[in-house]
């Protein structure tokens, strides 16, 4: 398995498991952990193996966003295109893969570590966590994709007042808002995600994949269109040997087994 300098890749049961490992910074994103990510999101879309993919941090925190040290910040960098370059492409790899990625979000998510957080599909948060859109406290406006996630999870006033305040929303909060899907004792967070991961492991991948783009496209198109791509994509799904395996096991009053299939 590919080794990294910012980053503790674990392997299981079709889990990937990716993790930022810059603790001292509370994982902020460096040049070289940007690079790192895009790497490994993409080789994990590209390997079959891989059926679900579990962002997760070492130390105190998830990642307090952009490191504010590794690159200039007097305004003589181009911040847009670090953004091409460093964020957009990691963001796209995140959002069209077709496998599930799931966020386990302890500590703080600030700024762009908040944009990773809301990238992955679901979010599973420790019941002292904290998302914070940072950047308006440093003069910035929302980036790595958090202007187009934010508003469709939560709705457009309170996505105005999340980002413009970057008051801390805390897990109870973020359940509330839509913001993670559940929230666990922090001791028991690394163990209940890998639990939910293994669960989506379990599930039919190419059908999963097959929903990803469902949704991640139906919040983008008219009922019409929708409906088209429904029938485009359950036409592929229908073909494949997932369905009859699901159909066989309710047939035969037994579980799927999907994972051979
Ligand atoms: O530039 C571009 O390319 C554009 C992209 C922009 C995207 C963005 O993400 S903009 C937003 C950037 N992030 C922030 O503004 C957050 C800055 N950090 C904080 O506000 C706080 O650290 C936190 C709220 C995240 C956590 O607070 P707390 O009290 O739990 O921890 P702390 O003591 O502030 O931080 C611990 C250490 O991490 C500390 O180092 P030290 O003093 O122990 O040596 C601190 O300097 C370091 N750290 C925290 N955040 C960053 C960081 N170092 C570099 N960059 C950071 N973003």
């Amino acid at each position: 398995m590919q080794s990294y300098e910012t980053l503790l890749v674990r392997e299981e049961d079709g889990v990937l498991e990716i993790r930022m490992n810059r603790p001292q910074v509370l994982n902020a994103l460096s040049r070289t952990l940007k690079l790192e990510l895009q790497a490994a999101m993409k080789a994990a879309g590209r390997r079959p193996e891989v059926r679900v993919v579990l962002l997760s941090a070492e130390g105190r925190g998830f990642c307090s966003g952009q490191d504010l040290y590794d690159e200039e910040t007097d305004g003589r960098r181009s911040i847009g295109e670090s953004l091409r370059t460093l964020y957009n492409p990691l963001i796209e790899a995140m959002i069209g893969m077709p496998k599930p990625i799931v966020a386990e979000v302890h500590g703080v998510a600030a700024g762009a570590g908040m944009s990773l957080a809301l990238a992955a599909d679901m979010r599973l948060m420790g019941e002292s966590a904290r998302l914070v859109a940072a950047f308006s406290r440093i003069g910035l406006v929302p980036d790595s994709g958090l202007s187009y996630m934010l508003p469709r999870l939560v709705g457009l006033g309170r996505a105005m007042e999340i980002a413009m305040l970057a008051d801390p929303i805390d897990a109870t909060q973020a359940l509330s808002l839509g913001l993670c899907n559940h929230v666990h004792p922090d001791a028991e967070l690394h163990t209940a995600a890998w639990a939910f991961c293994r669960r989506l492991a379990d599930g039919p991948a190419q059908a999963l994949g097959l929903t990803k783009k469902a949704l991640r496209r139906g919040v983008e198109l008219s009922l019409r269109e929708v409906l088209e791509y429904e029938a485009v994509l359950q036409e592929q799904a229908g073909h494949a040997g997932e369905y009859v395996e699901g159909v066989a096991a309710f047939k035969e009053k037994r579980r799927p087994v999907y994972r051979k299939v």
